[in-house]
């Protein structure tokens, strides 16, 4: 097996944690490099159910080490409560299962606060965010006052960079009509904390390479979607890390070439959590039906999600700026017994036909989807374990799929327990 890069090619929830609890059987290391606890998902192993938000997938695996990479941004208080939650469970974290990397950003209080205080007060900012931190954290690393987790092994050497944080953040305070945070308040969040954290830091790029090279297989586990990327997404209405393949690289600090192969996940009709640009959403009887058939509602938020007909327009996009090799096609089964199925093939735009999503934000707005309209099936294609359990008209609509996005359906979903997934190629 080569390294997997696993990326949502949608908005997110595409249904990646299983495909990737599937994959990390097969890995050594199972690597997050983007994204923080803003990502959720469920594990089903044996009769025990893993609600993961921040730990890769792999940590429940014996014999598999989940790693912590330097793209992530990391609520150390997020992440002892996730072990604890854990060791509640029989799952022991340890050095002997989880590095982190000591060059990762650290998500504060101070970042919660006001990733909240934008979402429900200041006007003009709503994003419809985790109000997990997310983005103030990245705002500060690119800003280069963050504190990383390294730090907290020199605490000597942490007032002056608190102090430097906060000459930012208390200013923004000021703004906001809040009070001021002391040095002393952060100091003492920090020191509350360390000893939780600190013990799995490692020199994760160094322990990747090294691994790599021995032939450790690593499978590399992306949060969010390829249209939440801070570059490539619906911009503003994105998360704010690069979510797109690329990043595992980056987010871990390995070179391009230790990627072997891309999977990209997608669900086989569109949902999105959050504001932002959806072209081809469904406001309708048809989107209500989706979203309940398909239990659209988040893992992390509990937020009801927006359903869509399939744009295959959006995910060819995402299959060029993720670099992806293959699709694993999930939830197939909500569009059971549909007279007629919609796929959007391209765009009109003022008169114009696109083959992608322009960048602008007003351009996206007046996106018309063209649709093909497909003829829908009456078998059921939930559970099938084989090509041959599926319907002939289901096949087609994967099958068309493929044409549209120009990417090979490798793998299909047809229920949430890991037996029903079909290897396509
Ligand atoms: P944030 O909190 O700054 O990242 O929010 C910015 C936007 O990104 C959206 N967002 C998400 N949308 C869907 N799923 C998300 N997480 C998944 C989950 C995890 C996954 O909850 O299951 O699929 O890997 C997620 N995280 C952030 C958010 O709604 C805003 O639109
Ligand atoms: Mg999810």
């Amino acid at each position: 097996m080569a390294n997997v890069v696993v990326v949502g090619a949608q908005w997110g929830d595409e249904g990646k944690g299983k495909i990737v609890d599937w994959l990390s059987e097969q890995a050594d290391i199972v690597v997050r490099f983007q994204g923080g606890h803003n990502a959720g998902h469920t594990l089903v192993v044996g009769e025990a159910v893993y609600k993961l938000s921040l730990l890769p997938s792999g940590v429940v695996r014996q014999g598999t080490l989940g790693v912590i990479g330097n793209g992530v941004v990391l609520d150390p208080y997020a992440l002892a409560s996730e072990i604890d939650r854990l060791a509640g469970q029989g799952v022991t974290i340890s050095r002997d299962n989880l590095r982190v990397a000591d060059n990762a950003t650290l998500i504060l209080s101070l970042h919660r606060e006001l990733d909240a205080l934008r979402e429900d007060g200041a006007p003009g900012t709503k994003i419809g965010t985790t109000k997990r931190g997310i983005g103030p954290a990245y705002e500060d690393k690119v800003g280069r006052r963050a504190i990383r987790l390294m730090d907290l092994a020199e605490p000597e050497t942490l007032p002056p960079k608190i102090e430097r944080l906060l000459a930012h953040h208390n200013a923004l305070r000021r703004g906001f009509g809040l009070t001021e945070i002391a040095e002393r308040t952060i100091l003492d969040e920090l020191t509350a904390i360390a000893d939780r954290v600190l013990p799995y830091q490692d020199t994760v790029w160094h322990l990747l390479d090294e691994a790599r090279r021995k032939g450790s297989r690593i499978l590399f586990e992306g949060a969010q979607g390829a249209l939440l990327d801070v570059d490539h997404g619906t911009y503003p209405f994105v998360t704010s890390s690069n979510t797109v393949a690329g990043q595992a690289a980056t987010g871990s600090g390995l070179g391009p070439r230790a990627i072997g192969y891309v999977l990209g996940i997608a669900k086989a009709y569109t949902t999105r959590v959050g504001e932002g640009p959806f072209p081809t959403e469904l406001h309708d009887a048809i989107g209500q039906r989706i979203g309940e058939r398909g239990h659209e509602f988040g893992t992390v938020t509990g937020r009801k999600r927006r359903c869509g007909w399939f744009d295959a327009c959006l995910v060819r996009q995402t299959v060029r700026t993720s670099g992806i090799d293959g699709i694993a096609l999930t939830k197939l089964d909500v569009l059971d017994g549909f007279d007629e199925i919609k796929v959007c093939t391209a765009y009109d735009i003022d008169g114009k036909r696109l083959d992608h999503l322009p960048a602008s934000q007003a351009q996206q707005q007046r996106a018309v989807p063209v649709y093909e309209t497909i003829p829908g099936w009456s078998g059921t294609t939930a559970g099938a374990r084989s090509w041959a359990d599926l319907p002939a008209q289901a096949i087609k609509y994967v099958r068309r799929i493929e044409e549209l996005i120009g990417a090979p359906v490798a793998l299909l979903s047809t229920s949430p327990e890991r037996d029903d997934t079909i290897l396509m190629h």
